[in-house]
């Protein structure tokens, strides 16, 4: 049975639940978090250098149980440290931990005080007004989790982008492989960027008599067989995820590739479009009468109707034909825009590499400059930084720097923003750095009013640059928290302070439409990996992706600038008070 990092990492993570709910040793628990979290990231297959009998890499986080353990799961399928677990646990219980507001030790308790195992068990007990009599829950919380119950059931069949992404990329090489294939592609909301996937919709052209069709339901990651045709067939494979292929002649490749990408709406409005020109447009073409005009690349679909090519990020009706009519589509922004990425860990916290590590890999990436932004002392599960760790981490960027060459390391730190808004580190420690993140990491549920009164005081701050991932929500686990994201956007523009998309596949914050409010505003987002090791810079074309629905041009994000640029933009904010002169954007672009 073949399996995917993404596999290995989700049995590392089921057993880090169970041992959590179960109340076990934080470090163990941690260690297999870590695990997961190295496996999932790690950039080559471990089945297939397993499978070749080389020796399994090194990774930070993982000795010699974790990687038996991995071994075993490739060779078997299996997990037996994850049986066992399940077998003294109720079965079901992980899906509690699905439910946003559900942590570890909340599930231990509904499961102690009332029984509860199985997310219709929680419904029940919720309705029954049981939960707001345990200790700490309330009524208020009961009522959330009703909600959050509702939303859960829309989205638990919905993957993560980049967990799409791994069973995509497999799946296409191998459908590449079948003799007589021309062209594959995955459209749907995969091709949109969706930050979640429902189910993956690939089209594939061929040469006549090619066995394309038999050979995809034969994937040997195919548990279910749904249909299969000439030229549809649906299946779904063992991790859940559901795929439609569609055979399509090379002659309507361009009309299905545009029907199939999507967004509906978006289909709907472009179909609106033809009709009013007299045309029709199928997932077959575009016709006049029985005439077909256009349909063999998306170009001439556009074409038909008046448009040039809409990327495919834009396609959801929100204002992109208008955009496309009047010949104001943006210059989306690009992975290759980006110059240098403002937010990682390393060692010192959290990270898994040294800060040399870090600088050499993001020179590969071609960036050109990177902040070392460790946690600061407040965050204890992640050995944040005090005053005296950050001094000497200071001095070894310093001391880094002199023997480097194509990147910099800029000397910054994630400092915590405290429940009453003030900063985790005094100002005299801030003002030695390049780049100073505020970042709230706990209390997320203060009211709005508060939870925006937090924030904005901690944009008041003089040494802020900037605002990471702002709402702090992660997807499948934890909503945005209730802040005045208008509110914070308006002081930070005022502040000079630009705000994060943190491109982690679980966060992904600021979501799309957050960054097009950003850039109305006018604020820059910087596109930051997070990166906890050198495998996460891959994370940012999710960011990208993000950053590209949300409408952003090279302009509009901070971290396109060169070097010279960035610090005189990250200064320029931190002598605010009135005085320093409106540096303009633009102007500063080398
Ligand atoms: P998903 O799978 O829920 O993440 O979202 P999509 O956008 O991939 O949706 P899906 O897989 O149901 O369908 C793929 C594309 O096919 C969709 O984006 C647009 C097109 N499509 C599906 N149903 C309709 C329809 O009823 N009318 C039109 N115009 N297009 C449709
Ligand atoms: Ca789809
Ligand atoms: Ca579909």
């Amino acid at each position: 049975m073949p399996i995917h990092n993404a596999d290995i990492a989700a049995i590392f993570e089921e057993i880090a639940d169970l041992l959590e709910i179960r109340g076990d040793n934080p470090f163990r628990i941690r260690a297999y978090r870590n695990a997961a979290r190295s496996v999932g990231e790690f950039g080559r297959e471990f089945k297939t250098l397993i499978e070749a009998g080389a020796e399994p890499p090194k990774l930070p986080g993982i000795g010699a149980d974790l990687s038996a353990k991995i071994h075993e799961i490739v060779i078997t399928g299996r997990c037996a440290a994850l049986d066992k677990l399940r077998k003294e646990m109720p079965p079901a219980i992980t899906e509690l931990l699905k439910i946003p507001g559900l942590g570890p030790k909340r599930v231990q308790a509904l499961n102690r005080e009332l029984g509860v195992a199985t997310v219709a068990q929680l419904k029940q007990a919720a309705r029954a007004g049981h939960i707001r009599e345990l200790a700490g829950f309330g009524a208020k919380t009961e009522q959330r989790i009703l909600e959050a119950l509702a939303a859960h059931a829309e989205q638990a069949r919905r993957v993560k982008l980049a967990v799409a992404t791994q069973y995509a990329e497999a799946l296409i090489e191998y459908l590449e492989r079948v003799r007589g294939v021309q062209q594959v592609v995955v459209a749907g909301s995969y091709r949109r960027m969706q930050e979640t996937v429902g189910d993956l919709d690939i089209l594939v052209t061929a040469q006549p008599g090619s066995a394309v069709m038999a050979r995809f339901v034969a994937y040997d990651e195919v548990r279910d067989v749904l249909a299969q045709g000439e030229t549809r067939s649906s299946v779904v494979l063992k991790s859940g995820l559901q795929v439609d292929l569609r055979l399509v002649p090379a002659e309507c490749y361009g009309a299905a590739l545009h029907y199939f990408t999507g967004s509906k709406a978006h289909n709907i409005a472009i179909r609106r479009l033809a009709q009013a020109r007299g045309l029709k447009l199928n997932e077959y073409g575009v016709f006049r009468g029985e005439r077909r005009v256009a349909g063999e690349t998306e170009e001439s679909v556009f074409a038909a109707v008046g448009l040039p090519l809409i990327a495919p990020e834009l396609r959801e009706d929100r204002g992109e034909i208008e955009a496309a009519r009047a010949g104001r589509l943006p210059q989306l922004v690009t992975l290759a825009d980006l110059r240098g990425d403002l937010h990682m860990h390393t060692r010192a916290s959290d990270g898994r590499n040294t800060i040399q590590e870090m600088a050499l890999a993001a020179g590969e990436q071609g960036l050109g400059y990177i902040a070392i932004t460790e946690h600061s002392r407040r965050l204890a599960v992640t050995r944040g930084l005090d005053p005296q760790r950050l001094a000497r981490q200071i001095d070894e960027i310093e001391r880094l720097n002199a023997g480097l060459t194509g990147i910099t390391v800029l000397k910054g730190i994630e400092v915590d923003i405290l429940e009453d808004g003030t900063l985790d580190l005094p100002d005299s420690v801030l003002q030695r750095l390049d780049v100073v993140i505020a970042a709230v990491h706990g209390k997320f549920d203060l009211s709005r009013r508060r939870q925006t009164e937090r924030i904005l005081r901690a944009l008041d701050n003089r040494h802020v640059n900037l605002l990471a991932h702002p709402t702090g929500r992660l997807l499948g686990a934890r909503e945005p928290y209730d802040v005045d994201m208008l509110r914070i956007l308006r002081k930070a523009k005022s502040r000079r302070i630009c705000v994060e998309l943190n491109s982690q596949p679980e966060r992904l914050d600021l979501d799309d439409t957050l960054c097009q409010m950003a850039r109305d505003e006018g604020v820059l987002v910087s596109i930051n990996s997070d990166a906890h090791s050198t495998f996460d810079f891959a994370n940012l074309r999710y960011g990208i992706g993000q950053a590209r629905r949300g409408w952003l041009e090279r302009d509009n994000v901070l971290n396109t600038r060169s070097l010279a640029a960035l610090r005189a933009l990250l200064n320029a904010g931190r002598q605010r008070g009135g005085a320093a002169p409106i540096v303009s954007p633009a102007r500063l672009r080398s």
